[in-house]
């Protein structure tokens, strides 16, 4: 008989966590379960979640949480991950963490499953799932560099509130209503731009050209993330300077799926417009949808619920030979976070890792 697991979900009632329950589930033939912990705060505590239609009680996250568990899927937070995963690895799980507090360092690897799978053989326990607009920015480039090379890279996101977790969602809806009562809705948010800062802003009407915290070099966490993350994930280091990117990260008014407008130039100037696209729709996991003659491209409010990387508006710059500009949307909650962490469990049992 093939090996079971014992598997604990970490900020299991939180908007990753919980399709983090659901996605595990619908891969029970290839992630065996043997037995399932739902761990959040002494909030949460007896609060009763489904996992395959069974009823499970939620318990509060502590060291002894993790005595007998072979697999974390992580995502409360990384002050959270920093003060349990280690005592989680102590007991010999092997955590995926979706927070970015492992993510760049040197023995942690950092995998999209489509894009290094090789990278998990050197995990010590910790494996770190990259940030949600960096997994499906990858997703649409890996097949363009496997082919072409890539050289630069521009980015600039349009990222929903869902990134932010559920409270963050929560506040815009309320704050959308607001505006249409014709109420003030200043005076009411407090988690958007980022929670930890001074200064709260309404996203609703809005938009806000923060996402993290704003760092000296005038650059946002969130930028310096699809920098650095890029280039880890690419080319293995997160300094390499073989390709150059560039960021500008936007928060907008709807609450999950980010969309992204993506400018790269590629090394091999011979590409055409054709082999971008057939390149990027023969990747697994990436759909195409552009047909600009019958107004197909993607859009966040259809990619939402879905696990796949859509891609369009794949267009030459006419002023510049081998540089393209696409159009980018995913499930931030899902590719972005909860199913790119499942995949990575799977992809593990799969090469014999776990
Ligand atoms: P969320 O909706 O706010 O949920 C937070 C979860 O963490 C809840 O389950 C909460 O439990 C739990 N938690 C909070 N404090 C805790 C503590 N001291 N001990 C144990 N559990 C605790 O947030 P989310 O959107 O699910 O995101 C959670 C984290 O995932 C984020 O902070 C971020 O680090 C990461 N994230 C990563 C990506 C990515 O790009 N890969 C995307 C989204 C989120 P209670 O319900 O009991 O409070
Ligand atoms: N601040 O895991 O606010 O690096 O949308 C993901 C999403 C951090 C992360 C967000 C964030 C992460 C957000």
């Amino acid at each position: 008989m093939s090996k079971q697991y014992n598997v604990a979900i970490l900020g299991a009632t939180g908007a990753v966590g919980r399709r983090m329950i659901e996605q595990l589930a619908m891969e029970c033939d290839k992630i065996p379960v043997k037995g399932i912990k739902l761990l959040a705060s002494k909030r949460s505590v007896g609060k009763v979640l489904e996992f395959n239609g069974q009823p499970v009680t939620v318990e509060e996250a502590k060291p002894e949480s993790f005595d007998g568990v072979d697999i974390v899927l992580s995502s409360a937070g990384g002050s959270v991950s920093a003060k349990l995963l280690p005592e989680a690895v102590k007991r010999g799980a092997v955590c995926i963490d979706n927070t970015s507090h492992f993510r760049m360092e040197p023995d942690v690897p950092l995998v999209v499953p489509e894009v290094n799978p090789e990278a998990l053989k050197n995990h010590h326990g910790i494996i770190a799932n990259p940030n949600c607009s960096t997994i499906q920015m990858v997703m649409a480039l890996e097949p363009i560099r496997r082919k072409f090379g890539l050289k630069q890279i521009i980015v600039s996101t349009y990222q929903a509130a869902g990134g932010a977790g559920q409270s963050a969602i929560n506040e815009l809806l309320k704050e959308s209503q607001d505006y249409i009562d014709g109420k003030p809705m200043e005076p009411d948010a407090k988690i958007l731009p980022t929670k930890g800062d001074r200064r709260h802003y309404p996203l609703a009407f809005n938009l806000l050209p923060q996402i993290d915290v704003l760092e000296d070099s005038g650059y946002s966490h969130e930028e310096w993330k699809m920098i650095h993350e890029t280039k880890k994930i690419m080319l293995g280091d997160m300094n390499a300077q073989d390709i150059k990117v560039t960021a500008t990260c936007v928060r907008v008014p709807i609450p999950i799926s980010h969309g992204e407008s993506v400018y790269f130039t590629v090394e091999d100037s011979t590409a055409t417009n054709e082999q971008i696209q057939q390149a990027v729709a023969d990747f697994p996991g990436n759909v195409l949808q552009d047909d600009i003659k019958h107004q197909v491209y993607p859009q966040p409010l259809y990619a939402t619920g879905h696990r796949s990387t859509f891609v369009g508006r794949i267009r030459p710059d006419y002023e510049n030979k081998g540089a393209f500009n696409m159009w980018v949307v995913a499930d931030d909650l899902l590719k972005g976070a909860a199913w790119n962490t499942v995949e990575n469990a799977e992809k593990m049992v799969e090469m014999d890792l776990l």
